[in-house]
């Protein structure tokens, strides 16, 4: 995939959590998004898994903003956002994307894992993908592709593969709303 497929999709990412479209990202904009997927989930922003997501939006802002060198009451600008992501997900391993990556990807399986084995079966990834916004007729073959070791679950790995597999352009579903 071409550097510019790539940037383009940093910058669609970054147009979304710019929640207050102020033009930069700062801890509110997380708080929003948090709150925006909240919503499409049908759970109430004070249920414990809704504040698991917020915590986890906010640890991704605080380390975001530590490799950008701004403050914690600070922002990020396009360039900086850009700077940063495509530096975590191009130049350092899979161990610190799946660091960065990982509470948050953990807390969106908690608000899909209705039978609460920490594991997203299809059912289960269905409910995600129709939160996000993919076409329901999608769902079975996207998570077959998600589903690397053919188990019939998605585990935290896979998903967080796939995650980033969408950077790399290997994977056309945004599963990150
Ligand atoms: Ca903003
Ligand atoms: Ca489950
Ligand atoms: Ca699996």
């Amino acid at each position: 995939m071409s550097t510019e497929i790539a940037n383009d999709r940093l910058k669609k990412r970054f147009e979304k959590w710019d929640t207050n479209g102020s033009g930069v990202l700062d801890r509110g904009d997380f708080e929003g998004e948090a709150a925006k997927i909240a919503e499409s989930f049908g759970k109430s922003p004070d249920s414990p898994e809704v504040q698991a997501l917020n915590g986890a939006f906010q640890g991704l802002f605080d380390h975001l903003a530590r490799e950008a060198g701004a403050s914690e009451q600070g922002s990020l600008s396009q360039d900086q956002f850009l700077g940063v992501t495509g530096n975590l997900i191009f130049s350092k391993g899979e161990a610190d994307f799946n660091r960065a990556l990982g509470p948050v990807v953990q807390a969106l399986i908690g608000l899909c894992d209705q039978n609460a084995d920490g594991k997203i079966n299809s059912e289960e990834f269905a409910s995600w993908l129709t939160a996000v916004g993919v076409e329901p007729s999608r769902a079975q073959g996207v998570f077959e592709q998600v589903d690397t070791n053919g188990n019939g679950e998605l585990s935290q790995d896979e998903l967080l593969a796939a995650v980033r597999d969408y950077h790399y352009g290997r994977l056309d579903v945004e599963l990150l709303g």
